[in-house]
């Protein structure tokens, strides 16, 4: 049989490789968002590397392999009417001894390098300057961000210095999910109850992409984020302005979406954690929220509060995505989202849950108002607010802490928002009562309400500023 007769089955057999190899070829192009060849950090440069030593050990391999049977295949073909066994090799022991020798010390090539750099990225070099931390809370399908000791909390787009180590310390709400910036470091599966640590650096300004790698449920696969890596003086100037108040609202339109977001998406969202008391409930606060939404799912229909811990949006007109780092942060792409959330990511579970869209009730007025409020939130320059006068008379400083901390989920006049309406509530009780309802809101429940208060307040906050709180319900 003659060789080209041999092989013509196999060409239109593999036919098909033609168009696909391009295909297959494109997700080499380091140019990529999520290319783990185009590498901007020590972690990722290293592994990368690794990568490319244990593919070349594995092109040679397949090259001698493949080039010794092809060689055999061809020299020892059978020819002519020849039906003669050739000669039998069984029982060569040179030749096995080769052939088990030979895969043993590929294998010690790799073993070597591969497990002295498992432990070398276990954790940061100690002698390249202090390592910033910062806390990741994964959540189905979106990323809570603090930057512990720095009373600044974010979402879904995490700031980091240029040239300087930063530790990940990972956990779950909910289910597993997988930490990934392809371009700075491997993945990091984040298990729920554990506490997952990953740490990383970059070398070069950029914005990173990153995607959750385990598959998590519906949304998974729109559950992003970005790594914005920026010069240091640039990442403090940031954490800085985290902490300024939001410039004042300028079109009515916006003035207009601030109360409609109060009454709508203030119970799941905070905007308020440019304040360091917020900033440091903010997590207890979306702990509550996800308790809620577990005890929910053994209620019946129209006992459901439907809360559930949604992605911080203090100054969120600073970012530059939506949806979890899916879509970039335009006008157009915010009131789509506003609209239908569930037409730009399938699946997330502010749709599902927030009652303006089970009621229907939000008109496009409203869209276009609410966006109007969120693209003006920004905070004000450097200067020229230092800290806005502190509040200084006990009823002042009540104010405010119940500003952060409270209304949320409660006007201050006869509106429910989410909890009641607290005008008049000193004649609803004595002072006992109002100091109960704050420290152990779960001793009496108001009637019609759900028992969904958070229940941390008398160990969040100090005696005075209990104290404060109560001076200033009283005057309402
Ligand atoms: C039931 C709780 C809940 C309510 C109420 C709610 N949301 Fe959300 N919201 C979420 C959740 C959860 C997400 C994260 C969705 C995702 O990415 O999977 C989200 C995401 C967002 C985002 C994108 C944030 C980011 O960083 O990508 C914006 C903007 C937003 N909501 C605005 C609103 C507005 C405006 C309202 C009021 C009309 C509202 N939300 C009401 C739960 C809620
Ligand atoms: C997550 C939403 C939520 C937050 C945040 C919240 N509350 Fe409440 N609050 C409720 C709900 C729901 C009720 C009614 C059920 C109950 O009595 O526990 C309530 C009840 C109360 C009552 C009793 C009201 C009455 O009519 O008798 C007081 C007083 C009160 N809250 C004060 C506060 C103060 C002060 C804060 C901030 C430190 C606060 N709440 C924060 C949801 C909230
Ligand atoms: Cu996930």
């Amino acid at each position: 049989m003659n060789l080209r007769r041999l092989l013509r089955p196999l060409r239109s057999r593999f036919l098909f490789l033609i168009p696909v190899a391009p295909a297959l070829l494109v997700a080499c192009n380091k140019e990529d968002a999520q290319s783990t060849f185009g590498t901007s950090g020590p972690i990722a440069n290293t592994q990368a590397d690794l990568f490319i030593f244990i593919f070349w050990i594995a092109v040679a391999v397949f090259v001698l392999v493949e080039g010794a049977l092809i060689y055999s295949i061809v020299k020892f073909r059978r020819r002519g009417s020849d039906d003669s066994l050739p000669d039998q090799t069984h029982g060569n022991n040179k030749l096995e001894v080769i052939w088990t020798i030979i895969p043993v010390l590929i294998l010690i090539a790799i073993a070597v390098p591969t497990v002295k750099i498992i432990y070398d990225q276990d954790g940061w070099p100690t002698d390249q300057g202090p390592v910033l931390e910062v806390k990741v809370r994964a959540h189905q399908w979106w990323w809570e961000i603090e930057y512990p000791g720095e009373d600044v909390v974010t979402a879904n787009e995490i700031r980091i210095p240029v040239g300087q180590w930063v530790n990940f310390s990972m956990h779950s709400d909910d289910v597993i999910h997988s930490f990934w910036v392809p371009k700075l470091a491997g993945k990091m599966d984040i298990v729920p109850g554990d506490v997952r640590e990953l740490a990383m650096k970059a070398d070069e300004a950029g914005f990173y992409f990153g995607q959750c790698a385990e598959f998590c449920g519906e949304a998974h696969a729109k559950m992003r984020f970005r790594v914005k890596a920026e010069e240091p003086a640039a990442f403090q100037d940031w954490l800085a302005s985290m902490r300024r108040p939001p410039v004042e609202l300028a079109s009515t339109d916006a003035i207009d979406g601030q109360k409609i977001f109060a009454t709508n998406c203030a119970t799941c969202h905070s905007v308020n954690t440019w304040q360091a008391p917020a900033a440091r409930n903010e997590r207890t606060r979306l702990a509550g929220l996800r308790e809620t939404f577990l005890l929910d799912q053994d209620l019946a229909d129209e006992d459901r509060v439907n809360l559930i811990a949604a992605p911080n949006l203090t100054h969120f007109a600073t970012r530059e995505t939506l949806g979890a780092g899916l879509i970039d942060l335009t006008q157009e792409n915010l009131e789509q989202w506003i609209a239908d959330p569930d037409a730009v990511k399938e699946g997330n579970r502010m749709k599902d849950l927030a009652a303006p869209y089970r009621d229907g009730t939000l008109t496009p007025g409203d869209v276009r108002q609410l966006a109007a409020y969120l693209l003006e939130l920004e905070p004000v320059a450097a200067g020229t607010a230092t800290v806005t006068p502190g509040p200084d008379t006990p009823l002042k400083r009540g104010e405010a802490t119940f500003a952060a901390n409270c209304s949320g989920c409660h006007s201050t006049g006869d509106d429910i928002v989410f909890g009641p309406g607290l005008a008049g509530i000193s004649n609803r009780g004595e002072e006992a009562y109002i100091r109960e309802s704050i420290e152990d809101p779960g001793a009496f429940v108001v009637p019609d309400f759900s028992n969904a208060m958070p229940g941390n307040f008398g160990t969040l906050f100090s005696i005075e500023e209990i104290d404060e709180l109560i001076v200033y319900l009283k005057s309402l």
